[in-house]
C-alpha cells in the first residue's frame, strides 16, 4: 500500500526541469528522464502518416518522440477546434511506451507562417507582417501584433486545456516547443509603426540584468545607448521572446508542463559579431540565451539544432548552450551519419536529451542537410546507441545530474582526447586495432574497417570511487590515476560487458580480460557497456 501510493504521487508528479548545483534534470513521474529521442518530418503530423513516424522510432530505439501540432490543424476554422490527431497520436504512443514532445508550429516555423491557419496567413490588417526600412510587408508575422498573439495565444492554451484532459494524470506527452526556429531572415527586426515606437522605448531591467552588452554602452537607457551595434538583433530578440513567453505562460497555467525553444544556430566558433544576415535575427542564439531567460520565464531551455557537422562547431555550440541557466537539450541534430557519435558527448555532458531530424519512413531526404537514405539505414546508427543507453536512461539521467557524467565524440582531426574523473583521467583514442599499439604495428597502412569518417564516441559514468560505467563505439578508452590516484599504478579489478535489466540490476554477460583489456578498452561499431573497476598498487 505504501509503494503504491508512493508510485502514485510519483505519477501525479508533473514533467517539470529541475535544477541545482548548476546541473539539470527533466523529471518525469519524479525521476530524472534521460529523453533518447526522435523527431519526424514536418508533414507527419497526421494520423495517416504515423505508422510510418512509429517504425522509425522503433528501429531508433527512442523513448520520445518529437512531432508537430500545426496551429493550422488544430483551428481550421477560427474558434473551432479539432484535436483528432493529437488524440490518435497520445494514444498510439501508449500503446508502444514512447514519450511525447510536441511541437507547436504557430506563428512563427522556421521564421515563418506557414503553418498559421489560412484565416491567418492572408489577413494582414489584423496579423501584420513585419516591414522592412521602407515600409513594406515582409515575409515574418510581427512579434508586434496583438491580434496575432491573442490568436496563437487562445489556440495554444486550447492544445493545453486538451491535453490536461486526455493526458492530465499519465504525462505521455512530457514537453512542448513554443514555435520553431524563430527569429528573421533577412531583416534585424520590424520597422512598421508598432515596431519603431517600441524600438524607441527603454530596455526593460530585466534584460539589462541577464544580457551583457558586448560593446561599451550606457548602463540603461533605448537598446540603441545600451546595446549598440547589437541593439537591433536584441530588441527583435525581446520582442519575439516576449512573445513567446505570453503564449508559455498562459498555456501553462491551464496545463503546466516543461516548455522550450529550439534554434536555428549562427556560428559559435567566429567571433562575435553583430548581425549580418548571417543567422536569424530574434531568434535564442547562444549569444542571447540571457535575453530569453529575462523575457521568457515559462520557457525553461534553449536548446541548438545542429545541422553542421563539423566537431569544432558542434562543441563550441553545445559549450555555449550548456549554462547553469540552461540545460544542454539537443531538440534536433541531422540524421546523416556524421551526427550520431554527438550523441556520446551530449549525454556525457549531463544533457537531458537528444534528437536526431527525419527519424521517419516518409520518402523524404533531408540530404543535403541530413541523410540521402530515408529507410533503416538511415536510422540505424542512432538506434544502435540508443539502443544501449535505453535500459539505463533512467539511471544514467541521475548520474548525470549528480554530475558523474562525461562523454566525448570522435573530433574531425581524429586525435585523442582525454576526459577527467575524479581521482582518475581517461584518454579515448580513435582507429586503432583492437591488438596491440600502434607503435608496434608500423608497417600496417590500412584503418579498421567502418572508421573512414569520424563516428567514435565514448560516454562514461562514475558510479564509485574506482567505478565506471563505460560506453562506446570505434574508440578505445584507457585509464590512469589522477588526482589522489595521481602516479600510483594501477590495473583492472574487473571489466564486466551487459547491460542493465528493466529493474536497473546490472547484468553481466562476459569479463573482459586479457587481449580483451591489454591495449585498452576497445570498442568496434557495435555500441558496448562495460563495468569497469579499477585498483591501484
Ligand atoms: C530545421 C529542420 C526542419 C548549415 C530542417 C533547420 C525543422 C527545423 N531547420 O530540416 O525544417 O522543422 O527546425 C534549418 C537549417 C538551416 C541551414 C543550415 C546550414
Amino acid at each position: 500500500a505504501m509503494l503504491g501510493a508512493a508510485f502514485q504521487a510519483a505519477a501525479a508528479e508533473l514533467p517539470r526541469l529541475v535544477t541545482q548545483d548548476g546541473r539539470h534534470a527533466l523529471m518525469v513521474d519524479g525521476a530524472p528522464y534521460l529523453m533518447l529521442g526522435a523527431q519526424a518530418h514536418n508533414s507527419s503530423n497526421y494520423v495517416a502518416a504515423l505508422p510510418k513516424v512509429w517504425a522509425a522510432v522503433a528501429d531508433a530505439n527512442a523513448n520520445t518522440l518529437e512531432i508537430p501540432v500545426a496551429w493550422e490543424q488544430i483551428e481550421p476554422v477560427e474558434g473551432r477546434f479539432d484535436f483528432s490527431y493529437v488524440d490518435t497520436l497520445v494514444q498510439q504512443a501508449r500503446e508502444r511506451n514512447v514519450r511525447l514532445v510536441l511541437l507547436w508550429f504557430g506563428t512563427w516555423k522556421n521564421t515563418g507562417p506557414s503553418y498559421v491557419p489560412e484565416w491567418v496567413k492572408f489577413d494582414n490588417a489584423r496579423f501584420p507582417r513585419m516591414q522592412d526600412q521602407q515600409g513594406k510587408p515582409i515575409y515574418c508575422l510581427s512579434p508586434h501584433g496583438t491580434e496575432t498573439l491573442k490568436a496563437d495565444r487562445k489556440a495554444f492554451v486550447q492544445l493545453m486545456t486538451h491535453l490536461k484532459q486526455i493526458d492530465g494524470d499519465r504525462h505521455t506527452v512530457i514537453m512542448v516547443q513554443v514555435q520553431n526556429e524563430v527569429g528573421t531572415y533577412g531583416y534585424a527586426r520590424d520597422y512598421s509603426a508598432a515596431g519603431q515606437k517600441a524600438f524607441a522605448g527603454a530596455v526593460p531591467a530585466a534584460v539589462l540584468k541577464q544580457q551583457k552588452s558586448p560593446v561599451k554602452g550606457a548602463a540603461s537607457g533605448t537598446w540603441q545607448q545600451v546595446y549598440g551595434d547589437y541593439a537591433e538583433q536584441y530588441f527583435h530578440t525581446w520582442a519575439i521572446a516576449s512573445y513567446i513567453e505570453e503564449i508559455a505562460k498562459a498555456g501553462r497555467a491551464v496545463y503546466d508542463l516543461p516548455m522550450f525553444v529550439n534554434n536555428a544556430l549562427r556560428d559559435a566558433v567566429e567571433p562575435l559579431a553583430p548581425w549580418q544576415k548571417n543567422f536569424a535575427s530574434g531568434g535564442p542564439t547562444y549569444d542571447v540565451i540571457g535575453i530569453y531567460k529575462a523575457a521568457a520565464p515559462h520557457i525553461d531551455v534553449a536548446g541548438p539544432d545542429i545541422y553542421e557537422p563539423a566537431s569544432n562547431k558542434v562543441m563550441a555550440t553545445l559549450d555555449k548552450f550548456h549554462r547553469p541557466d540552461n540545460a544542454l537539450f539537443v531538440p534536433e541534430i541531422g540524421n546523416a551519419t556524421a551526427y550520431p557519435r554527438y550523441a556520446f558527448a551530449v549525454l556525457g555532458r549531463g544533457g537531458i536529451g537528444f534528437a536526431p531530424f527525419g527519424i521517419d519512413y516518409a520518402d523524404y531526404s533531408n540530404f543535403p542537410l541530413g541523410a540521402k537514405a530515408t529507410d533503416r539505414t538511415m536510422v540505424a546508427p542512432f538506434g544502435t546507441i540508443f539502443g544501449v543507453f535505453r535500459p539505463m536512461a533512467r539511471q544514467w539521467a541521475q548520474w548525470a545530474f549528480e554530475g558523474r557524467t562525461r562523454g566525448v565524440a570522435e573530433g574531425d582531426d581524429r586525435a585523442p582526447q582525454a576526459i577527467a574523473l575524479r581521482g582518475w583521467k581517461a584518454t579515448v583514442s580513435f582507429r586503432e586495432w583492437q591488438f596491440g599499439e600502434a607503435q608496434y604495428f608500423k608497417h600496417i597502412q590500412d584503418k579498421p574497417a567502418g572508421t573512414e569518417a569520424p563516428n567514435g564516441g565514448v560516454a562514461v559514468a562514475q558510479i564509485g570511487d574506482n567505478e565506471f560505467i563505460v560506453v562506446g563505439q570505434h574508440a578505445r578508452i584507457k585509464f590512469e590515476g589522477a588526482g589522489a590516484n595521481a602516479g600510483k599504478p594501477s590495473m583492472y579489478a574487473r571489466v564486466e560487458e551487459g547491460q542493465f535489466d528493466n529493474q536497473g540490476r546490472w547484468v553481466m554477460e562476459r569479463n573482459w580480460n586479457g587481449d580483451q583489456t591489454d591495449y585498452g578498452l576497445n570498442f568496434m561499431a557495435r555500441p558496448t557497456v562495460l563495468r569497469v573497476k579499477l585498483g591501484t598498487y
